[in-house]
Formats: C-alpha cells, sequence, structure tokens
C-alpha cells in the first residue's frame, strides 16, 4: 500500500492537552533522544522526513477554552489534532509510513483522520485500525466521567461521537472516518461501564487480557489480523500503558496486569509481517511520572522505543 515504504514521515507531537497531567508532551524528545530516529535510519534503513521538529502547536492554543460538552480544553484538542491530521494525511498522500510519536492518545483523531482520508484518495480503500490499550478510548463527550478527551478518540473517529461545530472537532468528516467493523482492540483491562456497553451494541471486536490469557498473544493476533482480513491497510494505534506497568510504570494511567514486553513487541512485529502497516502512533509515555530513582521513566523510553522498532520490521532476519 505504500509507494514508498522505505520513506518514513516522522510526526513527533508535543502536545498533553488531552488529559490533566504535564509531561507527557516530553515524550518525543526523550525517545528521540535514547536513539530511535537515528536507529531507523541507520539500522532499518529508513529515509526520515519531517524529523527534525518537534511540534508544540502553541500558536494553536486559544487565550480561553472552557469546557464544552463535558470535554476538557477541548478548542486546543480539536485545533491540534486538526493540524495533526493535515500532517499524517501529506506524509501517506505521498505514499510513505507514517510514524506519530505522542503526546497523548487523543492526537490519534489527528493521526488516524489524516492517514484515513489519504488512504481513501491514494487507494479508494478503507484502512483498519489495531488500537492497543489498557483502555478503550471510546468514550462519547457524554459517556465520559473525566471529560479527559484521550478517553474519547475512538467514539470521534467511528462517527459515535458527532459534533457540527468546527471548534470541537466539526472538522472531521466522512473522509476521516473509520470503520467500526475494521477497528480491532487489544489488551483492554479498563474499560468504563459506558464503554462496554458502546463496544457490545457496536459489535466491536476486542481482545482484552482475558482473551490474551486464554488463547496466547499469537493465537490473538491470528485472529485479530483476521478479523481486519488480509490485504487491508493498517494503522497501529499502541498506548504505552498496554504494557504492564513493570515494563512501562511512567505512563498517566497505568493499569496493573498488563502485556509483557515481549508480547507488545510480538503484536507489533505481527502487525508489520502483514506488510499492510500503513501508520504508527506511539502515544503516553510520560517520562516525568516516575521516582527519578527508580529508572521508569528511561524503562517506558526504552520500551516504547522496542515496540517502534518492531512495527518498523526490526525483527526481520
Ligand atoms: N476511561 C477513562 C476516561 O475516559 C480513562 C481513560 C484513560 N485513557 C488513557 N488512554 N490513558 O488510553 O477518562
Ligand atoms: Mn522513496
Ligand atoms: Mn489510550
Ligand atoms: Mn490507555
Amino acid at each position: 500500500f505504500l509507494s514508498h515504504p522505505e520513506d518514513l514521515g516522522v510526526v513527533a507531537v508535543g502536545f498533553s492537552g488531552g488529559q490533566c497531567k504535564p509531561g507527557v508532551d516530553a515524550a518525543p524528545k526523550a525517545l528521540i533522544e535514547a536513539g530511535l530516529l537515528t536507529q531507523l535510519r541507520d539500522e532499518l534503513g529508513y529515509n526520515l522526513h519531517g524529523h527534525d521538529t518537534v511540534h508544540n502547536y502553541t500558536d494553536l492554543m486559544p487565550a480561553s477554552d472552557p469546557d464544552y460538552r463535558n470535554m476538557k480544553q477541548p478548542r486546543a484538542v480539536s485545533a491540534v489534532t486538526r493540524r495533526i491530521a493535515e500532517q499524517t494525511y501529506s506524509h501517506a498522500k505521498e505514499g510513505r509510513l507514517v510514524l506519530t510519536l505522542g503526546g497523548d492518545h487523543s492526537i490519534a483523531i489527528g493521526t488516524i483522520g489524516g492517514t484515513a482520508k489519504a488512504i481513501r484518495e491514494r487507494l479508494g480503500r478503507e484502512m483498519a485500525v489495531i488500537w492497543v490499550d489498557a483502555h478503550a478510548d471510546i468514550n462519547t463527550p457524554e459517556t465520559s466521567g473525566s471529560g479527559n478527551i484521550h478517553g474519547m478518540p475512538v467514539s470521534f473517529l467511528t462517527g459515535l461521537a458527532n459534533e457540527d461545530k468546527e471548534e470541537f472537532f466539526g472538522w472531521l468528516k466522512d473522509e476521516n472516518r473509520i470503520n467500526k467493523r475494521k477497528l480491532v482492540y487489544i489488551g483492554l483491562r479498563d474499560v468504563d461501564p459506558g464503554e462496554k456497553r458502546i463496544l457490545r451494541e457496536n459489535g466491536i471486536r476486542a481482545f482484552s487480557m482475558f482473551d490474551i490469557d486464554r488463547y496466547g498473544i499469537g493465537k490473538v493476533m491470528e485472529m485479530a489480523l483476521g478479523h481486519i482480513g488480509a490485504d487491508t491497510p493498517i494503522h497501529l494505534s499502541f498506548d504505552v500503558d498496554a504494557l504492564d506497568p513493570m515494563w512501562a510504570p511512567s505512563t498517566g494511567t497505568p493499569v496493573r496486569g498488563g502485556l509483557t514486553l515481549r508480547e507488545g513487541d510480538y503484536i507489533c512485529e505481527c502487525v508489520h509481517e502483514t506488510g499492510s502497516l500503513v501508520a504508527v502512533d506511539l502515544v503516553e509515555v510520560n517520562p516525568s511520572l516516575a521516582e527519578p530513582e527508580s529508572m521508569g521513566a528511561q524503562e517506558t523510553v526504552r520500551a516504547g522505543c522496542s515496540l517502534v522498532r518492531c512495527a518498523l520490521g526490526e525483527s526481520l532476519l
């Protein structure tokens, strides 16, 4: 699906407005300083595009941003994700693989919105999404208990949440949206009651930690990819909190009982192996949340780098 598979469009997003804890905006810099992009260029052989800048989107920040429909910082998140969508769109339109380094998970409204549109235009195809996360991030503004938009991106992307006003995600059009039948979750273990209802009522395919324990990660990946169907472009959105806090402690909403690093890497390797990957997000690394002496921040950054390298083909022999 990529006309330039060796060309990697990088979007480094220093944005934290989809939730309340500062620090997740520092993740791209930490991942880059840990050597991630150098490894992708020198060891995996990618030509990098757009990697020179960590975007802070400060020009887009509204002077005042009161809650709207229960959403916190709605104008900022809407404006920033709209700009991110333009960025991922322009890389994907060129036929490049797109890597986005977040940032909190609200940014997926932009990353997926942009690639979904480019894939439709370039290939006339609907893109599938594999969402790896402890959380389903499918609250609507009305079902959300927190008002944090990083818990809502999938509802906007699937059209389960709708809003006409431009400044509150009204810029999202059908061309930016994904088909809920081509969405698969892996790693869920902290899903709100309203989200469970949404998943059930919409027949959305989800593999929780229960399924991973029952079937093993190998069988789960077989079933997940089988659901999507062969020969379908895939956007992988990986929330580092899918990993157990043992491997990724430095994240805003850690939940025990998660994936091992090896299971996370395996998910990424399987997605790479399909040859259908068109975009990857790595989100929710927050280097400021671990005790400095615990080395938790470095561990989390290291885990994030490993996931991305696996998704981009490191394990190919
Ligand atoms: N479901 C909760 C909410 O809507 C918690 C979401 C936490 N989200 C993330 N992203 N860390 O996966 O607020
Ligand atoms: Mn090229
Ligand atoms: Mn998430
Ligand atoms: Mn999460």
